[in-house]
């Protein structure tokens, strides 16, 4: 406890140091509980050591006078602490409300997918209901990016085993259960990058399935949504042999590359470029660096073997140097 105590306050996952409205109200709850426990607590351990310091065994000291079955203790120490739920139980009920209200109407609606090991974000064209389906309009992956001062919200669900999608300083954590879709709200105030991690043991890689949020200001928002949205650029020269490689290995049958056209194994790479990092947000893409090209290479000739349990094609180092360079100027040219 003290060397996590002695962790730096910018380690970016601080529930403690809310970012966002909504994990704003479940740090309130935090806090007051606390603040009571933390006062209780003092004084239990002030008694106990007054009683054991007065109280302790002397020679000739007889056992002191026991108080097993004193009805007014029983009913004092059972009503203190019912009372004391109560209490907490009023901002706890009022929070559980306002966590589960109707976003704001003009709140951005993501489909949040867990996979083993990464997270996949299917923006929406509206809210999905019991009998309206929304179109998916894009789909991105480890990154989620999301407007500042505007709810997002997230319908968090899995396709494999249960997840939990948790970005501490924006909002609470939220099992993610195949077969379930269950809303959950965020926002952020400011502009960030805001790490998170699967917090439900998922398997090998569960260590290895990072998240982040990026905020943007309301402009970049737009920007972003507008170049994910756009048609991906036609391919040129090692690319476009890239683009060939691509198809050729099956790549394609995992990977949708050319905007959104149904779920797929792997993570869409449309716009691939347009993101830093991958594999469960463990890697950073360094595009256009010679280590960035290096670690994607060994990624997509093994990947099994650069994060355990992945669950991409074990190309097993049977991939050409010549085809790996053409495969990551294919990638790089998805912006
Ligand atoms: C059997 C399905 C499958 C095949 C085939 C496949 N991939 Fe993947 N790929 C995945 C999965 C699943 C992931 C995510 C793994 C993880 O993060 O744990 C992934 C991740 C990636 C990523 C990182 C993307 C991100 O945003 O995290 C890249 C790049 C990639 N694959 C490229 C390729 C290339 C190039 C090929 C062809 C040589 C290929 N993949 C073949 C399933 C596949
Ligand atoms: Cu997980």
């Amino acid at each position: 406890m003290l060397l996590a105590g002695c962790s730096s306050n910018d380690n970016g996952q601080n529930t403690l140091k809310p970012k966002g409205k909504y994990a704003e109200t479940a740090d309130n709850i935090w806090e007051l509980a606390f603040w009571i426990a933390a006062v209780i607590g003092v004084l239990v351990f002030l008694v106990l050591i007054v009683a054991m310091i007065k109280f302790r065994h002397r020679p000739g000291n007889e056992n002191p006078k026991q108080v097993h079955g004193n009805t007014a203790m029983e009913i004092g120490w059972t009503i203190a602490p019912a009372i004391l739920l109560a209490i907490l139980a009023v901002p706890s009920v009022k929070s559980i409300f306002e966590l589960a209200d109707d976003p704001a109407s003009n709140a951005v609606h993501v489909k949040v997918v867990g996979h083993q090991y990464w997270w996949e974000y299917q923006y929406l064209d509206s809210e999905p209901t019991d009998d309206h389906t929304p179109e998916v309009l894009f789909a991105t992956a480890n990154e989620l990016v999301i407007p500042t001062e505007r709810d997002v919200a997230l319908y968090v669900t899995s396709i494999d085993v249960i997840h939990s999608f948790w970005i501490p300083s924006l909002a609470g954590k939220q099992d993610a259960v195949p077969g379930r879709e269950v809303r959950m709200l965020m926002a952020a105030d400011e502009p960030g990058r805001y790490l998170g991690q699967c917090a439900e043991l998922c398997g090998l890689s569960h260590a290895n399935m990072r998240a982040v949020a990026i905020a943007y200001d309301e402009a970049g928002y737009q920007a972003w949504v507008e170049a994910q949205m756009a048609p991906p650029v036609a391919p040129t020269g090692l690319a476009l042999e890239g683009e060939a490689v691509f198809a050729e290995l099956g790549c394609a049958g995992c990977h949708a590359a050319a905007g959104f056209d149904g779920e797929r194994l792997g993570p869409n790479l449309t716009h691939v470029a347009s993101r830093d990092l991958y594999a469960g947000a463990i890697f950073d893409f360094a595009w256009g660096t010679p280590e960035g090209a290096a670690q994607l290479q060994a990624w997509i000739a093994n990947a099994p073997g650069e994060k355990p349990g992945a669950t991409m094609r074990d190309y097993a180092g049977t991939l050409t140097g010549q085809q790996l360079d053409a495969l990551v100027a294919y990638l790089e040219s998805r912006t």
